[in-house]
């Protein structure tokens, strides 16, 4: 798990675009490339080990790698379709594709971890759209008011889809910039190399 390098999280990456490429995936997928040594970073400093959840969206094929799921398993996730939801509960994974969707089931089972003394924390792992959303402000707020096991992870793109996320909000810095909530968050920013779902072309089965 420690061992995972930039180069095998983008070469896997790889391999999925050109199998999607070939139509041989029956639903959407979202590659992303340009954070790998942000998240490696992440995963290492937090020491994101067995006893920890992990709850992403629809781009979560990198952490599903460095949380120690093999290519293979992961592979066979990803063609029978499931990239956008990604679950592996043996390895404390859960994922969605609808936004905004997890950040109060990252703070309450942070609460359930706290309050049966269990090992584990829980790492929420989301875009800049998602982290201006209103759950993601109350689940923070509920999080940081309970001191609970959670961390937030703000991927930043600059982008929601194709929407300019800065302007959208009429802010240059995200809402939490300079609050006590930056405790509670983990935020760096990126560009992403492939487009926000597919190859930016029509895939035809
Ligand atoms: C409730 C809901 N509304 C809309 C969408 C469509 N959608 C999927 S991803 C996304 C953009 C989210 O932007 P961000 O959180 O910045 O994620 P990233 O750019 O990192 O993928 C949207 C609007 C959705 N999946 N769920």
């Amino acid at each position: 798990m420690g061992m995972l390098t930039k180069a095998d999280i983008e070469s896997f990456e790889n391999e999925i675009a050109e199998i999607f490429g070939k139509g041989l995936i029956k639903a959407p997928v979202h590659l992303r490339a340009g954070r790998e040594e942000e998240l490696i970073r992440i995963f290492k400093e937090q020491n994101i080990g067995p006893d920890d959840y992990i709850f992403g969206f629809w781009d979560s094929h990198e952490l599903c790698l460095l949380k120690g799921v093999s290519r293979e398993d992961l592979k066979r996730a990803i063609m029978e379709g499931r990239s956008i939801a990604l679950c592996f509960p043996e390895y404390k994974i859960y994922c969605s594709g609808i936004v905004g969707s997890l950040m109060g089931v990252a703070a309450g089972t942070a609460w359930a971890l706290k309050r049966q003394g269990q090992k584990g924390r829980v790492f929420l792992f989301c875009g800049d759209m998602s982290s201006e959303t209103g759950i993601f402000h109350e689940a923070v707020k509920y999080a940081h008011n309970f001191d609970l096991p959670v961390k937030f992870i703000v991927s930043d793109n600059g982008l929601s889809v194709m929407t300019d996320t800065r302007e959208s909000w009429g802010s240059s810095e995200p809402w939490f910039k300079g609050t006590k909530f930056e405790k509670n968050i983990i935020y760096f920013t990126y560009q992403n190399a492939w487009p926000h779902s597919g190859l930016g072309k029509l895939i035809k089965f």
